[in-house]
């Protein structure tokens, strides 16, 4: 370690480079080390907010003699909740509030039981884009994963109880917008989460529950049922919903269209690997209703273009009896293109749709927006089917967004992934 001798794939720091961008990064130092650390690892996992860990092992430590020894086996700990008087007050606060309203991140996702049971009593549910979906989206108290937009804001804002369940509501998830809730002492911000550095992050909570999401509301909603809190008026559902489906139209563009076909023509448990193109950001997250059982990758933090293709490799090993498809744009395609060989070689029954719309479509729709002459936005349009067969996968072109649907549904039972090319312009 930091030898600086100039060994073959030396880094100064390997290990503070992933804690970078890792939940945590562990080193084991020698091989009887490597059982806990994994342990540790996989508990963490089970228990934790959820992040990629890093576990380092040492080429020396790797190489180096060991004797197998048992590991002691962990049970892992029983789910997080709080006591009964916390969940009272919370199941207090949405019984009494006027305009109750529920918005759940990625952590929610194993606590979509008990927002549905929520949602069933008229309380209107928000979701990020990491949430998408927790709540059936053509639910009528569903308000989709529509917290990036101002009218889905106006709606949290407005809440005389706002519950926030696994969400940092970040800056990320609200694209630059912020939520502020009504003044403290005319509302009650709820906040539920498995990780305490999250209570007050971005948005101050003035009842912070650290727990485990799905613990928490089953026993919120248990204490509501006991309380016979009945179903609430649903008639600003509508309203809510129309504002934030007017403010979605927007910037539907050619996008929409695409979601509906495709929505309607894959199987309802359909895994979408997005990236960071206007199909998956204006498309697949406003316009394609998900239920539970469906799940959309996307790399929502980050926004790494590039993530698309190697994600829907990713699900379709992990899950290879799921319908799992890849949907971005052509910039994106063109950071991981070369994944397509190991898709091709694992034979994956996996449709990648590109929606070429000639180049970084978003970047050069920024520039235009801030007076600026387009700069190394429109790109080389690769012929993107004629490169799916050079690497053994299938290639063809999609006219119209009924080729698409139909090119992706043969996709899901072919031998090999299929490239589908849809060429805007
Ligand atoms: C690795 C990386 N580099 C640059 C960006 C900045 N960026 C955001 S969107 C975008 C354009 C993406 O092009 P495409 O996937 O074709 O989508 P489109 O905007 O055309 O819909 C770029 C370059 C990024 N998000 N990630
Ligand atoms: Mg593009």
């Amino acid at each position: 370690m930091g030898a600086d001798v100039g060994w073959l794939h030396e880094v100064k720091n390997q290990q503070a480079a992933l804690e970078a961008v890792c939940g945590r990064s562990i080193r084991v130092e020698n091989a009887d080390d490597i059982p806990e650390a994994v342990a540790t690892v996989f508990e963490q996992f089970a228990t934790g907010r959820p992040r990629p860990m890093h576990l380092e092992v040492p080429v020396d430590v790797l190489e180096g003699e060991w004797v197998r020894r048992p590991a002691s086996v962990r049970n892992v700990p029983e789910p997080v909740r709080p006591g009964r008087t916390v969940i009272e007050a919370v199941a207090l606060a949405i019984a009494a509030a006027h305009r109750p309203v529920v918005l759940v991140g990625g952590g929610a996702r194993r606590a979509g039981g008990a927002i549905r049971a929520l949602a069933d009593r008229g309380i209107p549910v928000l979701t990020t884009v990491n949430g998408k979906g927790i709540l059936d989206e053509r639910h009528p108290a569903a308000l989709g994963a529509a917290v990036r937009l101002k009218a889905a804001r106006d709606v949290a804002d407005g809440a005389d109880v706002l519950l926030i369940v696994g969400s940092e509501v970040g800056d990320a998830d609200l694209w630059g917008g912020v939520l502020a809730p009504g003044a403290p002492g005319r509302r009650t911000v709820v906040r539920v989460d498995i990780d305490p550095a999250q209570m007050h992050k971005n948005v101050r909570a003035d009842l912070a529950i650290v727990g485990d999401a799905s613990a928490v509301l089953d026993d919120v909603v248990e204490v509501l049922r006991d309380k016979g809190f009945g179903p609430r008026p649903v008639e600003l559902l509508e309203t809510y919903r129309e504002a934030i489906a007017a403010e979605a139209a927007r910037d539907a563009g050619p996008w929409e269209p695409i979601q509906r076909a495709l929505s309607a023509a894959l199987p309802a448990d359909t895994v979408v690997a997005g990236d960071s193109s206007q199909v998956t950001y204006y498309g697949t997250v406003h316009h394609w209703p998900f239920t539970p059982a469906n799940t959309l990758l996307y790399p929502t933090g980050y926004a790494t273009l590039g993530y698309g293709l190697p994600a829907a490799i990713g699900a379709k090993v992990a899950a290879p009896d799921r319908p799992v498809i890849g949907l971005f744009g052509d910039g994106a395609a063109m950071f991981s293109i070369q994944e397509l060989v190991t898709a091709t070689e694992q034979r994956l029954a996996l449709p990648i749709v590109i929606v070429d719309n000639g180049g970084y479509g978003e970047i050069r729709q920024q520039m235009i927006e801030r007076d600026i002459e387009p700069q190394a936005v429109d790109l080389y349009r690769p012929d993107f089917p004629a490169l799916a067969r050079a690497v053994g996968a299938h290639g063809v072109t999609a006219t119209t967004v009924d080729d698409i649907a139909q090119m992706a549904a043969d996709a899901l039972v072919a031998d090999r992934p299929t490239v589908i090319c849809h060429r805007l312009g």
